[in-house]
């Protein structure tokens, strides 16, 4: 059973939602279902960058996880790319075995019973800006297949219309978590990024939330992007 990977790094820290901070290596999966308007991972989503990806197998997988973490049993974050468009179910039991522990980052348009198998699930449905329309039946049946995994749901905030349908989704689902996070509109990875826009997206977002007494969400930026930019591989 082999699985498409765009690359594996760390150890570094997970920059964005609920683990910011936590020590991590990264399996960033290969392929999409998703087209976002402002994708930051189009090597990891796009059929173009196929080349560039590998084939392993959950043993191979485990191995650079294991080399990486110099075998320190760390948290492991798929990410993509849409991880649930393949089976990592293999990876998450044989890394399991290893003592290590796994979370997941998808946007919920596809379900996985290796979702049970999950230290946490990160549900991001995308908002509008995006241009992608979440299949809520879909989406509910990946917060099913997590079963007493702990999930969150993140979303990315670009603008106000965004924030309302952030709104109107967590209505949707009261018990679940909600991290916003400001969108991040330069991807390319060789461009500096301003820390002042940065701040500002902050800014604009904590008073549009807290500022206007919506006081559900946790308001994070992307702390990745604050210490290296849209830089890959860190
Ligand atoms: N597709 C996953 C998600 O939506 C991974 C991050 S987006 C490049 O959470």
């Amino acid at each position: 059973m082999s699985l498409r990977i765009a690359e594996i790094f760390g150890p570094t820290i997970q920059g964005e939602g609920a683990l910011i901070g936590q020590p991590t290596v990264f399996v960033r999966a290969g392929g999409c279902d998703y087209r976002c308007s402002w994708c930051d991972s189009m090597h990891a989503v796009d059929s173009r960058y196929r080349q560039d990806w590998a084939v392993m197998d959950a043993a191979g997988i485990m191995a650079e996880v294991a080399r990486l973490s110099g075998g320190q049993p760390l948290v492991v974050s798929i990410s993509g790319g849409n991880p649930a468009i393949q089976d990592f179910g293999p990876v998450i039991a044989l890394g399991r075995g290893q003592g290590y522990r796994f979370a997941c980052e998808t946007q919920g348009s596809v379900a996985r019973d290796w979702f049970a198998d999950l230290a946490l699930l990160v549900l991001s449905p995308k908002p509008p800006s995006s241009g992608q329309e979440t299949d809520w039946a879909v989406f509910d049946a990946c917060l099913a297949a997590a079963g007493k995994a702990e999930r969150i749901m993140k979303i990315v905030v670009f603008d106000q219309n965004d924030l309302d349908w952030a709104r109107a989704t967590s209505v949707r689902y009261p018990d679940l978590p909600l991290y916003l996070q400001p969108g991040n509109p330069e991807t390319d990875p060789e461009k500096p990024v301003d820390p002042q826009a940065l701040a500002d997206r902050m800014l604009w977002l904590v008073e549009a939330t807290v500022g206007r007494g919506w006081l559900v969400p946790r308001i994070l930026p992307q702390l990745h992007v604050l210490i290296w930019g849209n830089r890959r591989g860190v």
